[in-house]
């Protein structure tokens, strides 16, 4: 298949087929999905609890501006499936027990602290972090480690915004994120499956990407609680679980952060997590994935992309042994 490198470094197929009215189909049909997904959605909420869906109901819009440089050509997933089918480990493992029990999260009052090696150390309240830079829409593929992707119409702006406006000191060399763990709101973590709260980190160079997304929305609309509202990452090169939810400190630091995945399990989970078909997990081949939506009964499974497709990122890790630093 012909691949053609747009100058950000997304490989798209048949590129020379692709116009503009290829792009407004792909959004008009993401846009058909929302409808005919919040429905579906709701129809489940309801289902499993009348807070859920109350709060799924009064989703709130967030307006944002499509970025066109920041597209895929695959086919959206569904909302439906994008907000039924989730890794929340702080609201139980099964891939339906964060929208289950996510819903009654209080994302209001909420700030984040921003602290460590930066001139300007802050805590923004989530409004104003929302105002913090222009709202983008951008359409990113995300693979999970266990073996499955989605493509989701992300809303947020670069982590590089925000990291600006605090001034790291020459310190700064990774960036290190903390997730809510709170007791009375998660049942989770009465599981010691990982070491709460959930950390994340990237080198700095990594965070300061413009694909290093911060997100506070999906599909038109401010985050469900099950997909981390109301701040996460998006990370779109590196296995899902770098991509940390309902994030509540940033911290700066001269030496690399300990993260949740690797101190349960350090053999399986790198720092890096780079998504990469040639470094197998241990325990499971990471050649190739399964695109939620697309699981047929005879759906073949789809081809894992070095960077998940993102080679723009390849020259962070010029010199890198990428299986050593997996
Ligand atoms: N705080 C927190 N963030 C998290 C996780 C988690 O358990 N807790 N799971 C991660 C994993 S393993 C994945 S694959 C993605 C899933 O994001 P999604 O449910 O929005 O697709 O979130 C990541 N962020
Ligand atoms: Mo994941």
């Amino acid at each position: 298949m012909p691949l053609y490198r747009r100058p950000n470094g997304i490989d798209l197929p048949f590129s020379s087929e692709i116009t503009p009215q290829d792009i407004f189909e792909s959004r008009r049909s993401f846009i058909k999905q929302i409808a005919v997904g919040a429905v579906g959605a709701g129809s489940l909420l309801q289902l499993s609890s009348g807070e859920a869906w109350a709060q799924a109901a009064g989703a709130q819009k967030l307006a944002a501006k499509a970025n066109p440089a920041y597209v895929v050509m695959d086919k959206a997933t569904s909302y439906k499936d994008a907000t039924t089918y989730n890794n929340f480990y702080e609201f139980g493992s099964d891939k339906s027990d964060p929208v289950e029990n996510a819903g009654n999260l209080k994302t209001r009052p909420w700030t984040v602290a921003i602290e460590g090696e930066v001139k300007k150390p802050m805590t923004l309240d989530i409004d104003s972090l929302l105002k913090l830079a222009p709202m983008e829409e951008r359409i990113y593929r995300l693979r999970c480690v266990e073996g499955w992707s989605m493509v989701i119409p992300w809303i947020g702006y670069s982590l590089s915004e925000l990291i600006k406006k605090v001034e790291p000191t020459g310190n700064a060399r990774y960036v290190e994120f903390t997730t809510l763990a709170d007791n009375r709101q998660m049942p989770g973590l009465r599981a010691p499956v990982l070491e709460w709260p959930y950390v994340e980190g990237l080198r700095m160079d990594e965070a300061m990407h413009p694909l290093a997304l911060l997100s506070f929305g999906m599909y038109g609309q401010v985050l469900p609680n099950q997909s981390g509202a109301p701040v996460r990452m998006v990370l779109p090169w590196k296995y899902g679980f770098k991509s940390a939810k309902s994030i509540v400190k940033i911290r700066f630091l001269k030496d690399q952060p300990r993260t949740a995945w690797n101190i349960a399990a350090a053999r399986e989970y790198g720092f890096y997590s780079n998504v990469n078909p040639d470094v197998d997990h241990p325990r499971w081949s990471q050649a190739t994935e399964r695109r939620i939506g697309e699981d047929g009964f005879f759906t073949k499974k789809r081809k894992t992309l070095m960077f998940n497709g993102y080679n723009d990122v390849a020259s962070l890790y010029s010199g890198m042994d990428l299986k050593k630093y997996f």
